[in-house]
């Protein structure tokens, strides 16, 4: 149970555990001998959370799997009244949910807000979606044949989440698998359950509303590697989404494979922007500050790797590099804090190692190292800015920390190519107000990435586009567009209502 709770001069813990309760998450949710649920911003341990054992989660997979077929049911515009309701749950929750994501996972108020707003989006993109779960009428070479294709509800939908956007991902993926009739079974990342939690009682009280929701059609997995194995070997699970690391990715993707389920694979990033001689350089810099020191370097979509045309470095970087002397780090509940603590050691360590790499390659570090002008245990860094002279040791992969690789280039065309040639490809930009090289890059020669912007950084993506990235990044789309239909098998129908049977192709066949 959750010890109760004082609210003058609330703790991090204190004031989590309060949030717990206003959000109606049950007290049979923690246990003494559950997993710690700790907060970067001091270490302090919130709450012990119950795991999920294996045999739970095999039966929760089959309440998903008996869920589906009644679910499948349901008209998808109903449906869709079930997302509207959710999205409305979380417009009164917003508040609350935004600060404890800022709490467990230590992102700044207002990126925690954002993350809220994100799932909200989502949602009211879902309900209209509901609605237009479109199908082809295709022209068919026999007369007297009608010949479409049809989207049905697909099964089961598995979604292995990160934390660094703790609740965000699950609703990308589960408004969608929802308006189109599958389950949702998530697992969250192990460093992030008490958000989790929070957003199930938020959606357990949108499904109380619309009654009537089967049991079993959103179910949560808590704990670690072992039970999101479950979930990706269990053929009850036809489709699954999962976000985190290329090396995860590598684990999963063959698995899925093997069963022939698909995958939607959301992994590393290592995005670059190019600021190219004509780029407004004051959009620039604040559009890289940003994608590289926002979320604390945690995002996918952050900002690793800058291009600098050599006639405008020596505008650029100087400045730069005062904006990462200036931004400020430190407890992110405090206003006008911009970089908030690191998920945990492990991941400054991680840091650290890549500077001491880059630094050993004859790279140029301005700032980093650890912040320790904090109360409490939490991890807090100074962003680094790294003056390379060329892409190569650890600008060529992805560190999940603020750290932002510089370098020179002098030609357009083999700055793209120098773009292109990392692992990942999920996100890029362009700064330049030269329309030859803005179109270029998003051009079929330009970035290689599932998203190219122009005159914005790379992060900080809105819902109504298709999210995801090529080649390391894994393929996978989430979110706006087209995406729906990863969660959906599509039937090619062919419809004779004349009374002789034609053959395609002119086959004759008389028996
Ligand atoms: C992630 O970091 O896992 O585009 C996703 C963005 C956000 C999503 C990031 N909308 O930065």
């Amino acid at each position: 149970a959750l010890p109760s709770v004082s609210t003058s001069s609330a703790s991090v813990a204190e004031e989590a555990r309060a949030i717990l309760a206003r959000l109606g998450v049950p007290d049979s949710a923690f246990a003494p001998t559950g997993r710690p649920a700790a907060s970067p911003i001091t270490g302090e341990v919130i709450a012990h959370v119950r795991e999920t054992t294996p045999d739970e989660a095999k039966a929760a997979i089959g309440r998903a799997d008996a869920a589906f077929k009644a679910w499948r049911r349901i008209p998808a515009p109903k449906r869709g009244e079930f997302v509207r309701l959710l999205g409305e749950e979380l417009r009164a929750a917003k508040e609350d949910l935004g600060r404890l994501v800022t709490l467990e996972a230590g992102k700044i108020v207002s990126e925690g807000l954002g993350e809220v707003q994100e799932m909200i989006d989502i949602c009211d993109f879902a309900v209209g979606l509901s609605r237009q779960l479109y199908g082809l009428t295709i022209a068919t070479e026999r007369a007297d044949h009608r010949m479409m294709e049809t989207w049905h509800p697909l099964g089961v939908c598995g979604v292995i989440s990160a934390f660094n956007f703790p609740v965000a991902v699950w609703s990308w993926n589960a408004a969608l698998a929802l308006v189109c009739g599958d389950s949702v079974v998530w697992k969250p990342s192990e460093k992030t359950l008490l958000t989790a939690l929070a957003t199930h009682a938020i959606a357990e009280r949108a499904a109380k509303r619309f009654g009537g929701v089967p049991e079993g059609l959103l179910e949560v997995l808590l704990g670690g590697r072992e039970i999101g194995e479950i979930l990706v070997e269990d053929h009850r699970v036809p489709v699954l989404s999962a976000t985190g690391s290329t090396a995860m990715g590598r684990q999963v993707g063959p698995k899925l494979a093997a069963r022939f389920a698909r995958a939607i694979l959301e992994l590393g990033g290592n995005n670059a922007a190019i600021v190219a001689p004509s780029a407004d350089l004051d959009l620039a810099l604040r559009g890289i500050a940003f994608a590289a020191m926002g979320t604390a370097g945690q995002r996918c979509t952050t900002l690793r790797r800058l291009f600098v045309h050599d006639s405008v470095y020596d505008q650029l970087v100087p400045r730069l590099v005062k904006v990462y002397g200036s931004a400020k780090i430190g407890d992110p509940r405090t206003e006008g804090t911009l970089i908030g603590p690191l998920i945990d050691k492990a991941a400054f360590e991680g840091m650290e190692r890549a500077l001491d790499e880059a630094r050993s390659v004859g790279g140029t570090v301005h700032g980093g190292g650890r912040y320790t002008d904090m109360p409490g245990d939490g991890v807090y860094v100074r962003p680094a800015l790294v003056e390379m002279p060329e892409q190569t040791g650890p600008v060529l992969r992805e560190t999940f920390a603020p750290i932002l690789y510089v370098m020179r280039y002098t030609d357009f065309d083999q700055v793209i190519e120098l773009h292109n040639a990392v692992g990942a490809g999920l996100s890029s930009s362009i700064f330049t107000l030269n329309l030859r090289e803005a179109e270029t890059f998003v051009s079929a020669v330009g970035s290689d990435c599932g998203i190219a912007n122009v005159n914005i950084g790379p992060s900080g993506a809105e819902i109504g586009g298709a999210f995801g990235g090529e080649k390391e990044t894994g393929g996978g789309r989430e979110s706006g567009s087209d995406a729906w239909k990863a969660y959906m098998r599509r039937a090619t129908n062919t419809i004779n209502f004349g009374t002789s049977l034609p053959l395609a192709q002119g086959v004759k066949f008389d028996v």
